[in-house]
C-alpha cells in the first residue's frame, strides 16, 4: 500500500505545523518538497489554491489547509493528547481556536510586513513589529501562567503557532532576546530544541514529477 502524499516546503510555517503533527502522530507519508516558484503540475491539479501544504489521502481525498492536515494526523494517532484543549469543553476549544485564528490572520499579516518592511515603505519595520506585538503579548500572558499555551504540556495550539513565533523571533533575534517576552522566549527555545522539531526541519531537494518522494 502506498502512503498518503504530502506536498511541503521546508521553511513554510504552515507546512512546518503540518509536518509536526504528522511526525508526532507517527503517520507515514511520502513527502514531496516543492519549489514554490516551480510548483509541480500534480500539486496544481490536486488543489486549485496552489499553496502548501497539501495532503493527498489514499482514498483520493485532498486536504489543502494546514490546520485540517494537523487534525487529520492527530485523528490517526495522538499519543500525548495534543487535542486535550479541544476536548476540554467549549471554552477551552474556543480559546485555542481563537488564538490560532488570530495567529493566521492579523499576526501573520503584521509579521510579513515586519519581515519584508522594505516592500511596505509606508511605515518602518518597528511599526509593523509593534502591530505583531499585540499578539505576542497575549501569548506572553498565557505563558506566564502555564509552561505551554493551555497547560503544562504542549498541544495543538502550541504546535500550530510555534512556526510563526519562530519567524517573528528570527527577524531580529537580539531585539527579541532583550525584549520583555521572556516566557515566550523560553517556550520557543524549549520547543525548537526538541528532536521532533529537528526532525521536521530536515532538508530535502525538490521533488520531480514522476518520481517517488521521500519517506517521512
Ligand atoms: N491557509 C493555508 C495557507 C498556506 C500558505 O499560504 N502557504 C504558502 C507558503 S508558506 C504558499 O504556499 N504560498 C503560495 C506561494 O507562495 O506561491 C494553510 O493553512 O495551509
Amino acid at each position: 500500500m502506498t502512503n498518503p502524499v504530502l506536498y511541503s516546503f521546508r521553511r513554510c510555517p504552515y507546512a512546518i505545523r503540518a509536518r509536526l503533527a504528522i511526525r508526532y502522530s507517527g503517520t507515514r507519508v511520502e513527502l514531496r518538497e516543492v519549489a514554490l516558484r516551480n510548483k509541480p503540475p500534480s500539486l496544481l491539479r490536486a488543489s486549485a489554491k496552489a499553496t502548501v501544504p497539501v495532503l493527498l489521502q489514499n482514498n483520493g481525498k485532498v486536504i489543502d489547509e494546514s490546520l485540517d492536515i494537523m487534525l487529520w494526523a492527530l485523528g490517526q494517532h495522538d499519543p500525548a493528547d495534543w487535542l486535550r484543549a479541544e476536548s476540554a469543553g467549549h471554552n477551552a476549544r474556543n480559546n485555542a481556536r481563537n488564538l490560532i485564528a488570530t495567529c493566521d490572520g492579523p499576526f501573520k499579516q503584521a509579521l510579513d510586513r515586519y519581515k519584508y518592511a522594505d516592500r511596505h515603505p509606508q511605515h518602518p519595520a518597528t511599526w509593523y513589529r509593534a502591530q505583531a506585538e499585540s499578539y505576542v503579548r497575549r501569548l506572553e500572558w498565557q505563558l506566564q501562567q502555564n509552561q505551554y499555551l493551555f497547560g503544562s504540556k504542549p498541544g495543538y495550539a502550541d504546535m500550530a503557532i510555534l512556526p510563526f513565533i519562530r519567524q517573528f523571533a528570527m527577524v531580529d533575534r537580539d531585539w527579541f532576546d532583550s525584549s520583555a517576552y521572556t516566557a515566550t522566549g523560553r517556550w520557543l527555545d524549549q520547543l525548537l530544541a526538541t528532536p521532533l522539531f529537528a526532525a521536521v526541519m530536515q532538508k530535502y531537494s525538490p521533488w520531480e514529477e514522476g518520481t517517488i518522494g521521500v519517506a517521512f
